[in-house]
């Protein structure tokens, strides 16, 4: 990247503000930091079933496919260094989403229609005798960020990890016409097929303060044309970027071109502002091309989430092998670049999740990859425990730091549950929570999990459920919170996050569950400096990056916990110790 861009981008960055004045997730330009060698890559708080590369930074997950019986993920990548910079489309691949071997970048610039930069995109499996992937990606082509987006094809279609990739030349294959903000027109989508044999993608955009989701059609998947009015928008939300869009069933995954009778479709973008994205489930009119979320979703800030805390850019796909939907989502570090350009590295990929519609049809139920399942080793089971008021239990004989736990609390009235006051802002879980953190006494709840905790418990991230009354339509809210403010003794200013405050959220999502039973789930995979949890069969999940100074390798702990006068019980919780993948990027 030249000057005058990383200019641009650095004013961009200042211009971002969210609700809490801090921006996570973000691509920070650090010009002199972008190609700084990783000498000494520092293994404390790097992951171990997570998908990592073995130095520099990640980014956005790109073009996950299913292919010839091997599983392709593309992913951007500074190959020199450990922040934002230099981004090539890296490329991993697996045969069971566990275990992955890098083979060479698919693509970098080389041309110029993608000579500034090779930003996200997608993959699409184009049918015929003989089914081929093509991908979609955007070119940064000027020093102005101008914006096209280009394909890319497998060399040799018959070389089954699909090593080499052509960009041929009669790319760009599509160009922001004058009604487009040419800066602001990135990422397209996985394409599907209309019942008029066109296919479809999206792109993000923005039209002043309004996100903006392009569609353009094509019959032969080479000449698009922009369709009369964008697949969808919608004022106040600023700059969509990597939007996402496929058909979901309550059963399980579909074919991004499947329409029907028992079909909803799921839009999704990733908001540039915030750095965080929300989702809708709506209709989807093909003849129209038009996507209306229903009745009672808020298409806006406060959307749905598929997570309420560290991840973005997500991309989901349909994985023909097990017919699911499967979604990956990029996690970011949340401590400093200095410590970043230190450690020699820096960004995850999530545990990829399946994603079905849930029977209310009102959002969307997110689980962890069976796959990960064949990590778990040493398994320990509790069954029928009370925990008091007060009380704590350590879960022993498993590697608390590298764990994956599943816990069933229940409890015998819901009569204790703490009023909720109707100043609060009900879709700002992250604020009640941070005002009534683990150790603020309840009624129903607090309870849950202290992770990565250390032995005096100096450091730990709480993952727990409270429970409110509303008074209004006697009604229950249940609050789900994965509270990083105490996950480290790191001291604030090397733990600061590019100059602003130190990033310990308190992040926190409403729970919409039945709780007839007078139960709740939880299920937390944790991995050094990761804790992904999903409250309530994966109803809302919420994925926290800690760094934790004590509670590290053998010297991390895991409990469970009860600060609320209700006594709960734990039904029954099972954990693993969580094993190191035989292959990861080496
Ligand atoms: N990251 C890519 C862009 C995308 C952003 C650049 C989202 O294509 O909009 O690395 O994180």
């Amino acid at each position: 990247m030249d000057l005058p861009l990383t200019l641009l981008c650095c004013l961009i960055t200042l211009l971002l503000v969210n609700n809490g004045g801090i921006v996570q997730g973000s691509h920070d330009v650090f010009a002199q930091l972008r190609s700084v060698p990783a000498v000494d890559v520092t293994q404390v708080h790097r992951t171990a079933y997570h998908f990592q590369p073995t130095k520099n930074w990640i980014n956005d997950p790109n073009g996950p496919m299913y292919y010839n019986g091997i599983y392709h993920l593309f992913y951007q990548y500074n190959p020199k260094g450990a922040v934002w910079g230099n981004i090539v489309w890296a490329h991993s691949v697996s045969k069971d989403l566990i275990n992955w071997a890098k083979v060479e970048p698919a693509i970098y610039p080389s041309q110029p229609f993608d000579k500034y930069g090779c930003w996200s995109g997608s993959a699409t499996i184009l049918p015929g005798k003989t089914p081929k992937p093509i991908i979609l990606y955007t070119g940064i082509v000027d020093e102005n960020n101008t914006q096209v987006q280009n394909y890319a094809v497998p060399a040799d279609p018959t070389d089954p990890y699909l090593r080499k990739w052509i960009k041929p030349n009669n790319n760009p294959l599509v160009v922001a016409d004058k009604s487009v903000n040419g800066s602001s027109f990135r990422d397209p989508t996985t394409g599907w097929l209309g019942p008029d044999g066109n296919w479809r993608i999206t792109i993000g955009s923005r039209r002043k303060h309004r996100g903006v989701s392009y569609l353009y059609r094509s019959r032969d998947f080479i000449h698009w044309t922009k369709g009369k009015h964008p697949l969808h928008s919608t004022a106040g939300t600023g700059n969509w970027e990597c939007p996402d869009f496929f058909p979901v069933s309550v059963s399980g995954g579909l074919d991004t071109s499947v329409m029907g009778p028992n079909v909803k479709h799921v839009f999704k973008v990733s908001l540039d502002e915030t750095r965080y994205e929300y989702y809708t489930i709506g209709k989807y009119y093909p003849e129209k091309d038009r996507y209306i979320p229903d009745k009672g979703m808020i298409d806006g800030w406060d959307g749905l989430r598929y997570d309420y805390g560290n991840f973005y850019a997500s991309k989901s796909f349909f994985d023909p092998k097990k017919n699911r939907r499967i979604l990956w989502g990029w996690a970011n570090e949340s401590d400093s670049t200095e410590m970043d350009v230190k450690k020699g590295w820096a960004g995850i990929q999530l545990i990829p999740r399946t994603i079905v519609l849930d029977p209310s049809g009102k959002q969307l139920v997110q689980w962890p990859i069976e796959e990960v399942e064949t990590l778990r080793r040493n398994e320990v089971q509790l069954r029928s425990l009370k925990l008091a008021k007060g009380e704590k239990i350590e879960i022993t004989g498993i590697t608390a730091a590298q764990a994956d736990v599943d816990v069933t609390f229940s409890f015998n009235s819901l009569d204790k549950a703490e009023p909720f006051d109707p100043r609060w802002d009900k879709y700002d879980g992250q604020k009640l929570c941070s005002r009534k953190g683990s150790t603020v006494q309840g009624g129903l709840g607090p309870f849950g999990l202290l992770t990565l905790a250390s032995h005096n418990l100096e450091e730990y991230t709480p993952v727990f459920f409270r429970l409110f009354k509303a008074q209004q339509h006697n009604k229950h809210l249940v609050l789900l919170c994965s509270d990083a403010s105490r996950s480290t003794l790191m001291d604030d200013e090397t733990n600061m996050k590019d100059g602003r405050d130190a990033y310990r959220p308190s992040f926190a999502g409403f729970v919409d569950v039945d709780l007839k039973d007078k139960k709740l789930t939880l299920r937390s995979l944790i991995d050094n400096s990761v804790v992904e949890s999903f409250g309530a069969g994966g109803k809302t999940v919420i994925t926290s990056r800690v760094y934790p100074t004590l509670a590290v390798y053998e010297n991390a702990r895991l409990y469970a916990f009860n600060n609320g006068t209700e006594t709960v019980k734990i039904e029954s919780l099972n954990a693993w110790s969580m094993s190191k993948p035989l292959y990861m990027n080496q």
